[in-house]
């Protein structure tokens, strides 16, 4: 089983990210494809309940910013995210579940593992989708020590490139601690952060992309003909965290739950 070497993880400390290259392999990638296919296609059907296009719904969030009267046929390019889409198609639960992720993350945060963010990202040609310079952190009291406690997770799923906007990471910016700044809020972290540091995190599919919940990173648009598709997941020490899904505990894949019925999507 793939883990970190003690150097990786020391650069993970120092550096506030890692790339861990080749983790998943051609077939699981072509099986988080499928995924991506169904969620595409139930997104070009059109039809999908109002509540599921809304932040504030339940679990599932589709994160469609395409202009007012745009065709459903054409919404695609759109396509900003989807949240807990493990809910949705199995690809991404056995993907979230897979022995390679407790095995790579137990050096960092331990065997028993809550979640915060499931999600894919989206950056279809011709749909403008960016993600100005933030950092991921989770505002709870419930949630202690996140610099040490949180690891974002990114899986490469189409190669990523500095044309078709891969991400972009400022070396030690999980130095200067929580910035607390608005969210995707533009230019609030350049006011803190030098960005021209920042570097393009070039990767082929397969690859992982760890970093803290204070790595300030961001991406620019696809301006190629092709997609960039991603798959994140966020892991939490379950001891630091009283909130959260489950993940892993002891290193036992716990399935995904929720009250919400998600057999239909559409209204
Ligand atoms: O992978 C990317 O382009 C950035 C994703 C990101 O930072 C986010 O979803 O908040």
């Amino acid at each position: 089983m793939k883990t970190l070497a003690d150097e990786e993880v020391a650069a993970f400390r120092e550096q506030g990210y890692l790339v861990k290259r080749d983790v998943f392999d051609d077939a699981e990638i072509d099986h988080l494809r499928s995924g991506y296919d169904y969620i595409t296609s139930l997104v070009e059907q059109g039809g999908i309940d109002e509540q599921y296009l809304k932040s504030a719904g339940p679990e599932v969030h589709i994160h469609l910013q395409a202009p007012a009267g745009t065709p459903a046929a054409d919404s695609i390019r759109f396509l900003r995210k989807v949240q807990w889409p493990s809910m949705l198609h199995p690809a991404f639960e056995e993907i979230r579940t897979s022995a390679k992720f407790s095995g790579l993350l137990e050096p960092l945060i331990g065997t028993s593992l809550k979640q915060f963010i499931n999600q894919i990202n989206f950056k279809m040609p011709g749909g403008d989708i960016s993600f100005p310079w933030h950092q991921d952190i989770r505002p709870t009291p419930a949630f202690r020590e996140q610099e040490s406690n949180y690891v974002q997770t990114i899986i490469v799923v189409d190669e990523a490139t500095v044309a078709n906007g891969c991400l972009h990471i400022v070396p030690e910016s999980h130095n200067l601690g929580n910035l607390k700044v608005d969210r995707y809020a533009e230019g609030q972290i350049e006011d803190h952060v030098d960005v021209s540091r920042a570097i393009p995190l070039e990767a082929v599919p397969g690859d992982v992309v760890l970093f803290t919940s204070y790595t300030v990173h961001g991406s620019t648009v696809n301006t190629t003909s092709r997609p960039r598709r991603s798959y994140i997941n966020g892991f939490v020490r379950a001891s630091a965290c009283d909130v959260g899904k489950w993940a892993f505990h002891e290193g036992v894949p716990i399935p995904i739950t929720s009250d919400h019925d998600y057999h239909r999507i559409r209204a």
